[in-house]
């Protein structure tokens, strides 16, 4: 029940000043951050992240994207939180998001107009999507040493 997700605040949300405003949603919904640096990843460790999608015709587009400046990675504890961070990105197009996600409050772009430009979606997050992706990743980006365990005043809510 209690999980660990994966997730990336993008370079163009670190670009954009919003790694503050976007952290805080996690942190008031009460999840923990576990792990946390920023990594600026090149080439061949974005095939790793994306190896799902290196041969679609969009991922020269979102290479470039993820590679065009640091990330902040982040390892985020809580109930159900895969699905729960997923919920709160939005849908991957932020013209789709709905209003009160990350994606859909602070960015308005659609899979048309990135196709057209042939530009990757700039959507500011990545979550990881299931239980599977979830492992992989935080282990493709944080060694064990990295992942605290602590107390956090929201334990006493959730645990008891
Ligand atoms: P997700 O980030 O919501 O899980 P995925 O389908 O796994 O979405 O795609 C990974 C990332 O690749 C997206 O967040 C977005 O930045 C980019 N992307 C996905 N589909 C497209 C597309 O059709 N055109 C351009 N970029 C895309
Ligand atoms: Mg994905």
């Amino acid at each position: 029940m209690i999980e660990k997700t994966l997730v990336l605040i993008k370079p163009d949300g670190v670009q954009r000043g919003l790694v503050g405003e976007i952290t805080q949603r996690f942190e008031k919904a009460g999840l923990k951050i576990a792990a946390m640096k920023m990594v600026w990843v090149d080439k061949k460790f974005a095939k790793k992240h994306y190896a799902e999608h290196v041969d679609k015709k969009f991922y020269s587009g979102l290479e470039s994207l993820i590679t065009m400046g640091p990330v902040v990675a982040m390892v985020l504890e809580g109930v159900e939180a895969i699905s729960l961070v997923r919920k709160m990105a939005g849908s991957t197009d932020p013209k789709s998001a709905p209003p009160g996600t990350i994606r859909g409050d602070y960015a308005h772009i659609s899979y048309d107009y990135a196709d057209k430009k042939g530009i990757g979606i700039k959507n500011l997050i990545h979550a990881s999507a299931n239980e599977k992706d979830a492992e992989k990743e935080i282990k493709l980006w944080f060694g064990k040493e990295e992942i605290h365990s602590y107390s956090s005043v929201h334990d006493v809510h959730i645990l008891k």
